[in-house]
């Protein structure tokens, strides 16, 4: 592979499904990336080093630009890496939207089947992690209950999926693979390495089952490892390149060199706070300084996480 410090760094683990959703971005566009291994819980010190406080899985970096979120790495993969586009068939935009059903609604029905059929295999650490990032108990008891009902919210999700693809299109918008397919794979995915009470759902989908063979076909473009320690080393080489950019519409007048404190608007809300550096509708980016990687910039998506400005 090329020049480190304008590598693809992909910060993720094997089994995070929402990770899967951008590997499998990768490989639609046939991209090189480098793969580093972060931990399923917290403490994660390496990660929150580099994005301020933002623990989620996946991280994007590319020299000492952060990418928090799998619809802003989405975002950036397509500004950098056009050919081939994430939109496909006449999408332009409304696949963004379609990730607020399969990274919501499609997510949380998938958690509750996993988690309510596997909940008493989960060790205990997951458990309080998961308890902090959720702010509300980890009850396996109500997971198992919910199932039934988790079921059909599945099933009939599934049926959406089985009803797009009845004409024997390949993909969800057609010809090829796109945003659409990445938002509503994973889940699948995430189902299937885990609860076979799940796959047994999915099975009964035969379009949707050729579907998920067609997209692992596409494989997760070329990944090489790489240590935290290395990537955290590369940060603190490189200089962000983005730019400072005022956004005039911006509803609340943010500017650059405005002090601002961003966190999700769902669940793992740590406040990560930084000056303003460029917004826009979609995006927002802050610079911060950590000793161990030096000045950074972190960029979030709009929709999905609140921005307060700091007094
Ligand atoms: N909206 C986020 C959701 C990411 C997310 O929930 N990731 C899971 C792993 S797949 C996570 O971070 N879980 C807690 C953890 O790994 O610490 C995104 O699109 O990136």
């Amino acid at each position: 592979m090329t020049d480190k410090s304008t590598a693809i760094i992909f910060h993720h683990y094997d089994i995070s499904p929402f990770s899967e959703k951008v590997r499998v971005a990768f490989g639609i566009k046939g991209l090189d990336w480098y793969a580093v291994e972060q931990p399923v819980i917290m403490p994660k010190p390496e990660l929150t080093a580099l994005t301020g406080g933002y623990r989620k899985i996946p991280v994007m970096q590319i020299g000492a630009d952060v990418y928090c979120d799998t619809q802003l790495i989405l975002a950036e993969l397509e500004q950098r890496f056009p050919t081939p586009s994430l939109f496909v068939g006449g999408d332009h935009a409304l696949g963004w939207g379609l990730g607020m059903w399969t990274d919501r609604t499609l997510f949380q029905a998938a958690v509750a089947i996993i988690f309510g059929s596997a909940g008493d295999a989960v060790d205990v650490a997951f458990k309080q992690d998961r308890e902090k990032l959720m702010g509300r108990p980890f009850d396996t008891e109500q997971m198992k209950t919910a199932v039934p009902v988790m079921k059909e919210q599945l099933r009939a999700q599934l049926d959406w999926l089985e009803t797009q693809l009845t004409d024997k299109r390949p993909y969800l918008m057609g010809d090829q693979a796109g945003i659409a397919d990445v938002n509503a794979y994973y889940n699948l995915a995430f189902i299937r390495w885990i609860a076979p009470e799940g796959t047994q759902l999915i099975d009964k989908f035969n379009e949707v089952t050729r579907w998920e063979s067609r997209i692992k076909a596409i494989g997760h473009g070329q990944r090489t490892e790489m240590s935290r320690e290395e990537a955290l080393d590369i940060a603190k080489a490189a200089t962000s390149t983005e730019l400072p950019r005022q956004d005039h519409d911006e509803p609340n007048g943010l500017k650059p060199g405005d002090r601002v404190t961003i966190m999700a608007d769902d669940y793992g809300r740590d406040p990560i706070s930084g000056e303003l550096v460029s917004s826009s509708a979609q995006r927002i980016a802050i610079k911060r300084n950590d000793p161990r990687v030096a000045d950074v910039t972190i960029h979030f998506p709009r929709v999905g996480f609140w921005v307060i400005k700091q007094a």
